[in-house]
């Protein structure tokens, strides 16, 4: 870990996911918008997986990826510059259905030990524990991770049923 990494306070993991106008480049845009995120560093960066749709099924294939921070933004804060990148990547909420294509979501699914359940803001993600495509790039980059509230990571993923979720780029 560098000097600069250090010195920051809280360990948060973002996922990332896009289904639209060429999902592998969302993604690998958004992992680089996330890495210049101010008084952040970026600790690790999971491979990029395809997953078939969680939700409807009359839509495209998911590019999915984890990162890892250190942050010394507040969670609040970090959600505020994760849904501006969003928007900068041509994201309208208004025009979505639920679990229905995007170009880009950016979820907080941990902040620390913290556990967070306000309307804006819930932490862990509620349903991170059902969806192989956080699991596995979140297992991939800490495998011995605690999820608070939830337990190992590892046990969390071979509980979850399996989604033809494949790994595409390191
Ligand atoms: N919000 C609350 N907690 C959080 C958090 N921890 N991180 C609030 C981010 N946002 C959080 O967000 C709606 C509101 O949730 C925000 O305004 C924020 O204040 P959203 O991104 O519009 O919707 P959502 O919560 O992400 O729910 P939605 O639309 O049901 O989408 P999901 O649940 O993220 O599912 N299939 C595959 N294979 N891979 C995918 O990545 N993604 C989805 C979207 C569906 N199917 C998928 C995938
Ligand atoms: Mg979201």
């Amino acid at each position: 870990m560098s000097l600069a990494s250090q010195r920051y306070s809280v360990t948060a993991y973002v996922a990332l996911g896009s289904n639209l106008d060429g999902p592998q480049g969302h993604v690998i845009r958004a992992l680089a918008e996330l890495r210049q995120l101010p008084v952040s560093a970026c600790t690790a960066q999971s491979s990029l997986y395809c997953s078939p749709p969680m939700g409807p099924q009359d839509q495209p294939d998911y590019i999915n990826a984890v990162m890892r921070l250190r942050t010394e933004l507040s969670a609040m804060s970090l959600l505020d510059a994760m849904q501006s990148i969003e928007r900068s990547h041509g994201r309208r909420r208004q025009s979505e259905r639920r679990w229905g294509a995007r170009t880009l979501d950016l979820d907080l699914l941990l902040y620390g030990e913290q556990l967070i359940r306000t309307q804006r803001l819930q932490v862990p993600h509620p349903g991170m524990a059902e969806r192989d495509f956080v699991l596995r790039p979140l297992y991939e980059i800490e495998p011995d991770l605690q999820v608070p509230g939830l337990g190992a990571v590892r046990a969390l993923l071979q509980r979850c049923p399996g989604g033809g979720l494949r790994r595409i780029a390191p």
